[in-house]
């Protein structure tokens, strides 16, 4: 796509900014904050297309995957997360291992990635965790695992006495495949002290993400949006992300999470417009410049914003998911399932190619 049409920018604070892009040059903080305070949302979004071109062309990805959420019984508070319970609740619940591995065994062949998060859960055993992995790879050698957030590897760390490094060595060894990147919420310290308690705090988060990358395990990153977090908090969440992956390059994949406000035990806000959630994947596409993928993620934004996220700098739309529990047991508006047609037509009607990948992002089938 052309520069052409950002040659005259409504907002002046984009020209520096576009000279960057089309120079392929690093954006500063100071940038970030002028994309996120812009109104010029089609410059913005016009700009991000360009960097998602550059890498993408006019792939758009999608998974067939599912969701399991092993536990919500969770010893952190998260004023902004409706999912977990305090043991004893009526609504704690912790699903048995044979539970798991049956739902894993009657999952159609064409399924290749089981994305699992949990609540911290004080009592279970360690070799849940690990005999969890095993079982899974036994009933389904060919699927890739994705489990465990940052969050949930730190609190295995203290609970289990083991070091970062041995709880991932020992479920990677189990069958761990890769990492989701959940549980990062917001790093700026005064933030996320107000929403977040009882679990890692941005350090942590980011240690075991440097710990997993150097044992080759590739992971995702997200950052939770829309909520009291400010403009300058957002764009020193995405420097930071920027910075580890300079380091590491294990990142694969950025997810903005927009915050869904409706069953949010401690939080009275309003739920995200258009306009932000497009701005975070834009402004996400154009700080993380390091990061191959960024993805529109159709639980949290709808499937219909998720589609027009495709020209505003992300080139994955996730997949069929199935039993998504996070964002619905918030008050989550949108459908719990998308079919591989739906997905297609989604990212086929955007113009872009439709390609199907496995978690990793090697090609499966191009649609
Ligand atoms: O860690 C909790 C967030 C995350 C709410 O890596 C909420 O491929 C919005 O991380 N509103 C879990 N968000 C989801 C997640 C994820 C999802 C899809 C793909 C991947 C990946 C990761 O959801 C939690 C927390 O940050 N969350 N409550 C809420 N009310």
């Amino acid at each position: 796509m052309s520069t052409a049409l950002v040659e005259t920018l409504q907002d002046s604070a984009l020209e520096p900014i576009r000279d960057k892009v089309a120079a392929g040059e690093r954006l500063s903080f100071d940038d970030g904050v002028a994309l996120y305070r812009s109104h010029d949302l089609l410059a913005v979004g016009h700009l991000a297309n360009q960097v998602r071109e550059r890498w993408h062309g006019d792939a758009g990805y999608f998974v067939r995957n599912t969701h399991i959420n092993h536990t919500n019984v969770c010893a952190a508070t998260c004023d902004f997360c409706a999912f977990a319970a305090k043991k004893g609740e009526p609504r704690a619940y912790t699903l048995g291992l044979d539970d798991i591995f049956r739902t894993v065994a009657s999952l159609p062949k064409a399924v290749r990635e089981v994305h699992i998060v949990g609540g911290l859960h004080p009592d279970l055993p360690w070799s849940y965790f690990t005999d969890m992995m095993r079982g899974i790879k036994q009933a389904r050698p060919d699927i890739h695992v994705k489990a465990f957030t940052a969050v949930e590897v730190f609190f295995f760390h203290k609970l289990y006495r083991m070091s970062v490094d041995k709880v991932l060595a020992e479920l990677k060894e189990a069958g761990l495949d890769s990492m989701p990147g959940g549980g990062a919420e917001i790093f700026a310290k005064e933030t996320r002290d107000k929403i977040v308690r009882g679990k890692a705090d941005a350090a942590q988060w980011l240690d075991v993400m440097r710990q997993a990358h150097r044992q080759g395990i590739p992971t995702n990153a997200t950052m939770l949006y829309g909520h009291i977090e400010s403009v300058e908090d957002r764009v020193d969440h995405l420097v930071r992300l920027r910075e580890l992956q300079d380091e590491t390059g294990g990142f694969v994949t950025y997810i903005p999470l927009a915050f869904q406000p409706w069953e949010a035990p401690a939080m009275d806000c309003p739920e995200t417009t258009a306009f932000e959630d497009l701005k975070a994947i834009a402004v996400g596409r154009l700080m993380l410049d390091n990061f191959p993928h960024v993805k529109s993620y159709w639980i949290m934004i709808g499937p219909r914003l998720a589609q027009v996220g495709l020209s505003f700098g992300a080139d994955d739309i996730d997949g069929t998911v199935t039993e998504e529990k996070i964002a619905h047991d918030a008050g989550a508006k949108t459908p719990q399932i998308l079919t591989v047609h739906e997905l297609v037509r989604l990212i086929r009607e955007a113009g872009r190619r439709p390609i199907e990948r496995d978690t990793v992002f090697n090609k499966v089938r191009e649609w």
